[in-house]
């Protein structure tokens, strides 16, 4: 066991879920070590406590994971859960951290940013109820990294993980354990398996997109080992630790291998994807794309139809940029619906209150009260579950769903990699220009009501300011500005776009032309093509 001598390092600070910085910048002298004693210093120490460790297998996911493992033994935790070769997926760390009721879980991801030794780590430490750090705990560990100055490791030889054992590692309990069958177990009490494997007899067709991440195996297992589909279903399953030079992002822009075949001539009747460390999922039908905030809205709408939801639930949550497409579906349903800021942690709470059942965000993540992290493969089974027992296609269930609930046109546009300081001043100027706008009239639309989102948590009675600037059109048509937390490079400013349509005869538009007046009205009241030098997004989701 040695004490190390450090100083605190700047900026460690993390963002919308958890650290991530730049591969090289956790490889170098203390980086990681001091990120990892800070965050056992918030959490009280991890003297006798139980942790789980694992990671998405990017590029730094195996030394990272004998360099924790030796730290949290040499802070005297009791025990350590780790998945086989350091492999776990995000929402398989929750499950195992609340199976086993551990104190928590430190899982290394930098989860949809691509791997590789000039692309992007990361590291997010997760509480006993498997959910993400909370803000306070947050910002314990972010106060903790400005004053460190030792931590403590052992000093042993890496651990073999490559095999399922127990052992000991200088005086800590290490069992490895397999990354898949938990998590395989768990969603097998959740759906109805044998109306999945009905249905996958009957001829019918999917592709999963693995992105060459961490759900391949857990794909290969749970939809073709146990639910029968073809062999040919899983594409890009083998976890690559720079996933294959690809960007681990379910949306239609980086998942384009699979939008392709779902476009193509004899396309399957159900496509998917997942992201770097498995909690986020795209669905896509054939030539039918569903944006996340819809796919939240039919999973609320048909949630009863799978086993572990059948009797209903109790209430949704959203984040604030989310579209209110299920806010509809709770409505009807006469079940709450919560709006939070931007982030998993945010549902923490309500879950863990038995608020809500079902959550979800238009990044891509979809998930229940089952773990406390969204959930990819979860939702991916859940539609199937829904598909099975509707018998509808993807494509007629969405229609199924706008003529009965009206239809949420949506679209986020991201501009990367624009220099901080003019991001920040755009997002001040936009923040001062509030209480001006409401009456003004822009591209034809005018400001209804226009603010900077704050949430008071409903269960601790924390509030979050500052999570995001909404401006809403009369008429319904609103639009949000806020800055991605979760960048390495630059910052990336992000531009919702939503508009509710009901007319029947117009549900089946393109949502880029259903919402053209509304991103008009956005550029205006920003001024984007003058302060970014260009108007066209990096990417559409
Ligand atoms: C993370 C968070 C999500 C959040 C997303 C985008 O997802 O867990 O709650 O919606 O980032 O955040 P931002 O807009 O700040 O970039 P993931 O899948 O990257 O862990």
């Amino acid at each position: 066991m040695t004490i190390i001598s450090t100083r605190p390092i700047a900026g460690q600070k993390a963002g919308t879920s958890g650290l991530r910085r730049k591969t090289r910048d956790w490889m170098a002298p203390h980086f990681l070590e001091n990120y990892v004693q800070s965050t056992i210093n918030a959490i009280g120490g991890a003297k006798g406590k139980r942790f789980v460790v694992g990671g998405d297998g990017r590029f730094y996911n195996a030394e990272a994971t004998q360099i924790i493992l030796r730290m949290l033994a040499a802070n005297g935790a009791s025990e350590v859960i780790v998945g086989r070769d350091g492999l776990l997926s995000t929402p398989a760390a929750s499950h195992l951290i609340r199976l086993n009721n551990t104190d928590g879980g430190f899982i290394l991801s930098a989860s949809h940013n691509p791997g590789g030794i000039d692309a992007d780590f990361g590291l997010k430490f997760n509480m006993a109820n498997g959910g993400p750090a909370t803000e306070t705990v947050s910002d314990e560990i972010y106060a903790q990294t400005t004053t460190l100055a030792e931590y403590h490791i052992a000093q042993t030889p890496d651990v073999d993980l490559s095999i399922v054992a127990t052992s000991d590692l200088a005086g800590m309990d290490l069992k490895i354990v397999d990354p898949v069958s938990d998590y395989a177990e768990l969603m097998k009490t959740l759906f109805d398996f044998n109306a999945i494997q009905t249905l996958f007899k009957s001829g019918f067709r999917m592709r999963f997109d693995a992105m060459h991440a961490i759900t391949g195996p857990y794909a290969k297992t749970i939809l073709q080992d146990m639910l029968g589909a073809p062999s040919d279903t899983v594409m890009n399953g083998t976890p690559l630790v720079d996933f294959g030079q690809g960007h681990p992002d379910p949306n239609p822009i980086w998942a384009h291998e699979l939008m392709s075949v779902m476009t193509g001539p004899d396309a399957p009747d159900f496509g998917a994807a997942s992201d770097g460390d498995g909690d986020r999922n795209m669905i896509v039908g054939r030539g039918a794309y569903v944006t996340p905030s819809d796919s939240l809205a039919v999973l609320a709408a048909h949630a009863h139809l799978a086993p572990a939801y059948a009797g209903g639930l109790v209430g949704v949550a959203r984040s604030m940029p989310t579209s209110a497409a299920v806010d509809r579906v709770a409505a009807a349903k006469g079940i709450p619906a919560f709006e939070t800021p931007t982030g998993w942690k945010f549902f923490g709470n309500l879950l863990d209150a038995g608020k809500v059942t079902l959550c979800g965000e238009e990044s891509a993540g979809t998930g229940s009260d089952h773990v406390r992290e969204k959930d990819g493969l979860w939702a991916v089974l859940l539609w199937l579950n829904i598909l099975a027992e509707t018998k509808l296609s993807v494509a007629d269930l969405m229609a199924e769903h706008w003529a009965t609930y009206g239809r949420n046109y949506y679209s986020r546009h991201d501009f990367e990699d624009v220099p901080v300081d003019v991001a920040n001043t755009l997002m001040d100027d936009l923040r001062r220009s509030l209480p001006t706008l409401t009456g003004q009239s822009f591209a034809g639309l005018v400001v209804g009501d226009a603010d900077d989102f704050s949430y008071d948590d409903p269960v601790d009675g924390s509030r979050s300011v500052s999570q995001g600037i909404r401006i809403s059109f009369q008429g319904g048509a609103r639009v949000v500005f806020r800055l991605s937390g979760t960048g390495t490079q630059g910052a990336t400013l992000r531009m919702y776009v939503e508009a509710l349509e009901t007319d029947p005869d117009a549900l089946h538009r393109d949502p880029q032309h259903a919402l053209a007046d509304v991103i008009k009205a956005a550029h205006e009241i920003t001024d984007l093509q003058r302060r970014l030098g260009r108007d066209t997004p990096d990417v559409i989701t």
